[in-house]
């Protein structure tokens, strides 16, 4: 059995005995083979965790995020062959892989700089002779329920914070990417992590997840995934009141104006909508574009997008690479389906790559889409966007915000007074202006409105407020009983 879950500094195999197989989606060619953990190996990792949270959460946090530094420093120096095994493991192309690693690098060091603020408030008391402050605290147990579209740059989304905030982890990572999970807590470890500060337990959700979630001595779940699987997650949470996060999905629409610069437009499209194969959560899946253009958007766009290279991740000149498994390639070509079926105009794409052993969809365009339609409602998760036309600005708008997901946003014009209505009036949690609904920097916080979470952000020193919990203090130094609303008041 491969050791490959760490706990408390060991590494071990599952106790269950099963095992499970990462792929290449490129190739279908196996890569290795993981445990498939049990509530068992849950338990075990949690209890690890549970105990080392007693020294780490009085490490000072400089020191916390010194090992940040380090951990920053080690994915640099590993960059090139993280990078390669993402474009195998994962899919990726060659560019975003790196871009995924840098994003983990960022996250790191803008953490690590945080164990030197980690902020708290004095404030004065309303009573003399007395001092009040409040500071963050850590919480205990994180459990970190993490996905495959972002491999690394997500985990360390999560642990960073965490980790600096001086709670311990359990991480329990995708099960379509388990060798990269593997690598990133190598690399911590390496960084100098006390044993048992992080844990990590590969397998699936219905077993390891659930554990996790269920377990009465985690007391925060950090999930990013399905909109259902969130809803699954904070029932099963409810019951031991555990703190949840959740970054859940999203149908970003670009907003393409009657005086948008169109070959701009048509760059953001492209690259929102097809960039990692449409496995964004912020991805452009609706392109909401005034009439007034619809025509030459389209003309410039088909081209643009039938002119993309489709291939593995690895090989140069490569723009989109495969699905992530078979499962997603059903579920893509399903919507294919759907759409045609609802009377949706299919530009260009809609099919599978035939010749090739790999997960591959060829980048599918569909016009004439009406907001309403299932495809213009529903996260599709893969190469497929929907051109919505609208007659004028307020029903870009009204289209935009018609979906139940509020994760990323766009707007393409020129005129600031449309762009300004559009950041406050787009029902997202983030808003681009000529420029397409991916690219987060990891200093903002990032996170959706409606059905996109349940109301956290991560990234950023938002970030904070979902690992810790604040402590109000109050020192009173006058040596006598104050009563506070009593003594200070006039009758
Ligand atoms: C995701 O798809 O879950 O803004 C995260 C972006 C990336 C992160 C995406 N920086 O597209």
């Amino acid at each position: 059995m491969a050791e490959r879950n760490l706990i408390g500094g060991t590494w071990a195999g599952g106790s269950g005995g099963e095992t499970f197989t990462s792929f290449v989606p490129a190739t279908g060619e196996t890569l290795d083979t993981f445990p498939r953990s049990t509530a068992a190996d849950v338990d075990r990792a949690v209890a690890a965790a549970k105990d080392a949270f007693g020294d780490w959460r009085l490490v000072p946090a400089p020191e916390r995020g010194a090992i940040l530094f380090r951990f920053a420093e080690l994915l640099r120096a590993h960059k090139p062959e993280l990078t390669d095994l993402m474009t195998r493991e994962m899919g990726k192309v060659k560019a975003e892989a790196g871009g995924d690693v840098q994003e983990a690098i960022d996250m790191s060091l803008f953490m690590a700089g945080e164990g030197r603020r980690l902020h708290g408030q004095t404030t004065p008391s309303e009573l003399r002779d007395k001092f009040n402050m409040s500071i963050r605290q850590p919480i205990g147990v994180v459990g970190a329920i993490t996905p495959w579209n972002f491999p690394i740059a997500i985990p360390s989304w999560k642990l960073a914070p965490a980790l600096v905030c001086g709670n311990t982890v359990v991480l329990k990572a995708a099960e379509d990417t388990p060798k990269l999970a593997e690598r990133f807590v190598e690399l911590l470890a390496e960084a100098g992590l006390p044993d048992g500060v992080v844990n990590l337990v590969q397998g699936f959700g219905e077993e390891a997840g659930d554990a996790l979630v269920r377990h009465p001595d985690v007391r925060v779940i950090s999930f990013t995934g399905s909109r259902e699987t969130g809803v699954a997650v904070a029932k099963a949470a409810a019951e031991t009141l555990t703190h949840v996060h959740l970054e859940l999905g999203g149908k970003n629409a670009i907003l393409v104006c009657d005086d948008a610069d169109l070959d701009l437009a048509v760059d953001g499209i492209v690259w929102s909508a097809f960039g990692t194969t449409g496995q964004r959560c912020t991805a452009a899946s609706r392109v909401i574009v005034d009439r007034a253009v619809y025509g030459e958007l389209q003309k410039r766009l088909v081209a643009r997008v039938e002119a993309l290279r489709l291939g593995p991740g690895w090989e140069d000149g490569v723009d989109v690479g495969p699905l992530i498994n078979a499962a997603a390639v059903e579920k893509v070509d399903g919507y294919t389906r759907i759409g045609i079926d609802e009377g949706a105009k299919l530009l260009t794409g809609g099919e599978r790559v035939s010749g090739e052993g790999g997960c591959f969809y060829r980048p599918t365009v569909f016009a004439d889409v009406e907001a309403s339609m299932r495809i213009a409602q529903e996260e599709i998760f893969g190469p497929t966007t929907a051109l919505i036309p609208v007659d004028g600005f307020d029903e870009a708008v009204a289209a935009a915000n018609g979906v139940r997901f509020g994760l990323s946003s766009s707007i393409f014009t020129r005129d600031v007074n449309r762009a300004f209505r559009a950041m406050r009036d787009l029902e997202a949690g983030i808003t681009y202006v000529n420029a397409g609904t991916t690219g987060a920097e990891v200093h903002l916080p990032f996170g959706g409105t409606k059905d996109t979470g349940n109301g956290h952000r991560e990234a950023g020193s938002a970030a904070l407020d979902v690992f810790t919990e604040w402590k109000s203090i109050y020192v009173d130094y006058s040596g006598r009983l104050q009563r506070a609303q009593i003594d200070n008041v006039d009758s």
